[in-house]
């Protein structure tokens, strides 16, 4: 039975359920969903939260007593199920104004509405008790070279990220950011396109401990990268704070296809590492129901993902605990590669007055395949 419990630790943005089949050349093809409806329809489903951002909650423009009324009913769907906010976010992309990006447009007024409307947003997270702030700034990037400065676009996307930080420290909430990047869509070419380029922005921060990554499984397999890889040096820097989880197949649009469905071999590994590698957050799926589907195929299309993920679990335990498999993994020496290279007490003089069997050395097979295949095996269901 793979069906999910609170403690699984699922939660869904309100945006993924609820987006309504629009895509470039299509209309909407889907009502839109109350929220309070997707509270209790996600809980029933044995989700642990819900995430969303200002504008999927709010509509954007709402007065301030619109805006009491709506948190007043989301509040009270969230006590009758229980359910967690433990992220949340700002839409800083759907709006004309945003055209050229929040953070980092070439309008300075637009830039300080960004800021503002993202400080008012954390307000809310902090009240619903959320621990990640994620920022996608999805139009903060370019289609040509010459209309913007990349230079002075990473000098105001640091001076943001200040401000916010700053912020939150002096309010005392107990809030982290997590960056998120995408390589491309909807822009050519987006600001801090891979889990390498954020890793390496943070650390030019005033505050680099308050802000980590949000990776997504299909943002870095647009490029061709692979996840499971950018996922664990992520883990590696203790900057995981946040995931979102979904499928692509290969290099092309960005299809938030239901976690599982793409590359399954890559949705193995990356949960054989979110199992063992010390993530102890949400596994937080930001996928799109495809068009196909009326609301029926959404609700089965979010089951899916949980499912999925519970599976790979089980087959990703399967697969450590196999003796086969450990005895795979001595002749492919992996545990080898966790001893210092230089040991305790060695000097350099002890490793250059060594000698290697060139020719012995060289002949030595790693068994890759024969492990490769086992866990394979495991995959498929045959072991
Ligand atoms: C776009 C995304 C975004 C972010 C979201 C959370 C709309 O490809 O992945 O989803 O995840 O803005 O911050
Ligand atoms: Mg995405
Ligand atoms: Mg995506
Ligand atoms: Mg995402």
């Amino acid at each position: 039975d793979y069906s999910p419990v609170r403690e699984d630790k699922f939660t869904f943005g309100l945006w993924t359920v609820g987006w309504r089949g629009v895509n470039t050349f299509g209309e909407p093809v889907r009502p839109v969903l109350d929220a309070v409806e997707a509270v209790r329809r996600l809980s029933d489903l044995g989700a642990y939260g819900v995430t969303f951002h200002d504008d999927d909650l709010i509509p954007p423009g709402s007065d301030a007593d619109t805006r009491q009324q709506i948190l007043k009913r989301f509040r009270g769907a969230l006590e009758e199920t229980g359910l967690a906010v433990p992220m949340v976010t700002t839409n800083l992309f759907s709006h004309p104004v945003f055209r050229d990006g929040g953070f980092t447009s070439n309008s300075r007024d637009v830039r300080r509405y960004a800021i503002r409307k993202v400080l008012r947003n954390i307000d809310l997270a902090a009240e619903m008790g959320a621990q990640t702030y994620v920022c996608w700034n999805g139009q903060d990037g370019a289609e040509s070279e010459a209309g913007k400065d990349d230079r002075a676009q990473l000098d105001r996307l640091r001076e943001a990220f200040n401000i916010l930080s700053a912020y939150v420290r002096e309010q005392g909430y107990g809030l982290r950011f997590a960056l998120e990047p995408k390589p491309n869509e909807p822009r050519g070419d987006v600001l801090l396109p891979t889990v390498g380029h954020a890793l390496a922005f943070i650390n030019e921060l005033d505050h680099p401990e308050m802000v980590g990554v949000n990776p997504e499984v299909g943002h870095e397999q647009m490029a061709g990268l692979n996840f499971a890889h950018g996922v664990a040096q992520a883990l590696w820097h203790g900057k995981l704070y946040h995931i979102d989880l979904n499928g692509q197949r290969g290099v092309k649009y960005d299809q938030d296809l239901r976690f599982g469905a793409g590359d399954l071999k890559e949705a193995f590994f990356l949960v054989d590492l979110l199992e063992n590698g010390g993530y102890t957050g949400p596994r937080h799926f930001d996928f799109k129901p495809p068009r196909t589907e009326d609301m029926q195929g959404v609700w089965a299309s979010a089951e899916g993902c949980m499912r999925n993920y519970l599976v790979l679990r089980e087959k990703a335990k399967a697969f450590r605990a196999d003796p086969e498999v450990q005895a795979a993994m001595d002749a492919s020496r992996v545990g080898e590669l966790s001893v210092p290279t230089l040991g305790e007490g060695e000097s350099l003089a002890d490793l250059r007055g060594e000698q290697l069997d060139l020719e012995s050395v060289g002949e030595r097979g790693y068994h890759f395949e024969r492990l490769d295949q086992l866990a394979l095996d495991h995959l498929m269901g045959v072991r």
